[in-house]
C-alpha cells in the first residue's frame, strides 16, 4: 500500500543543476581550472561541501579546511543570485499538475533533498503549501546516497519507508531510496538509474494508478 510520495528537488521539481554549474565553475575558474558538464552530473545529489572536495580533487587543489569554508560561502553567494532569478516557469514539465494529482489522490509529499537552499527554492517557485513535510539540508548530517533523508520525511510523515515512492534523477539518490526501502522513480534514463524500479523521463504523463501498478508487479 502507497501512502506518501518523497520528492527530490534539483532535477526532479527544478533544474537548479544548471545554477549549480555555474556557480562551481566560476569558483574552479578563480582558481585557474575549469570542469565539464559531464563532471557537473556527478555531483548531483552530492552536498556542498562533498561537492567542494570533489572540484579541488579534479583541479589538483589542497586547501585549508578555513579556505574551503570561504570558498564554499562565495560559491553560495553566487549561486543564490541565481536562484534569485526563478519563477513559477521554472518548474520542470509536468511536476506542477503531478503534485496536485498527489494531494487529490490524499497522499502524503515530503520534500527529500540534500540543499540547504531547499526551501527558499520552494518559495520562489511557489509550491511550499503542496508538501507535508520538508526534509533538506539543515536536517541532515549524511548526504544521499544515505537514505537519512529519505527515512526522516517517512519519519515525519508517519509512514513507514515500505509505503514510500521517492522521484529521484541522481544514480545517490536512487541508491538512497534503496537502501532505505523505499520504491525508486528514477527520472531520466535506465541506461543511468540502473537501480531505479522504475524509471521515465519527467513527471509529465505519469499517473498514480500506473505508479500503484508498477509497486504491485
Ligand atoms: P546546496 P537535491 C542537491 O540537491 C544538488 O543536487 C547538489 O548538486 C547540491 O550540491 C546539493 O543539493 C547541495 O546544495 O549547496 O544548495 O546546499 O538534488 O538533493 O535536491
Ligand atoms: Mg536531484
Amino acid at each position: 500500500m502507497i501512502n506518501a510520495f518523497l520528492f527530490d528537488l534539483d532535477g526532479v521539481l527544478v533544474d537548479t543543476a544548471v545554477f549549480h554549474y555555474q556557480a562551481w565553475r566560476r569558483m574552479a575558474n578563480s582558481l585557474g581550472f575549469d570542469f565539464t558538464h559531464e563532471f557537473n552530473e556527478t555531483l548531483k545529489g552530492i552536498s556542498r561541501m562533498d561537492s567542494l572536495d570533489r572540484i579541488l580533487a579534479l583541479g589538483g587543489v589542497t586547501l585549508s579546511d578555513e579556505k574551503k569554508l570561504e570558498l564554499a560561502a562565495q560559491k553560495n553567494e553566487w549561486y543564490l543570485e541565481l536562484v534569485s532569478q526563478m519563477t513559477p516557469d521554472d518548474i520542470l514539465p509536468g511536476a506542477l499538475g503531478f503534485l496536485e494529482q498527489t494531494k487529490r489522490a490524499g497522499i502524503r509529499v515530503a520534500l527529500g533533498s540534500v540543499s540547504k537552499n531547499a526551501p527558499l527554492i520552494l518559495e520562489r517557485v511557489g509550491i511550499t503549501h503542496l508538501f507535508d513535510a520538508l526534509i533538506d539540508g539543515s536536517k541532515i548530517t549524511n548526504s544521499k546516497p544515505d537514505p537519512e533523508v529519505f527515512l526522516k520525511g517517512a519519519a515525519e510523515l508517519n509512514v513507514a519507508p515500505a509505503e514510500c515512492i521517492v522521484f529521484e534523477d541522481a544514480v545517490a539518490g536512487v541508491e538512497a531510496a534503496k537502501r532505505g526501502g523505499m520504491f525508486a522513480v528514477g527520472i531520466g534514463t535506465p541506461d543511468v538509474l540502473t537501480e531505479a524500479d522504475l524509471v521515465v523521463p519527467n513527471l509529465e504523463h505519469l499517473t498514480i494508478p500506473e505508479l500503484r501498478a508498477a509497486v504491485d508487479r
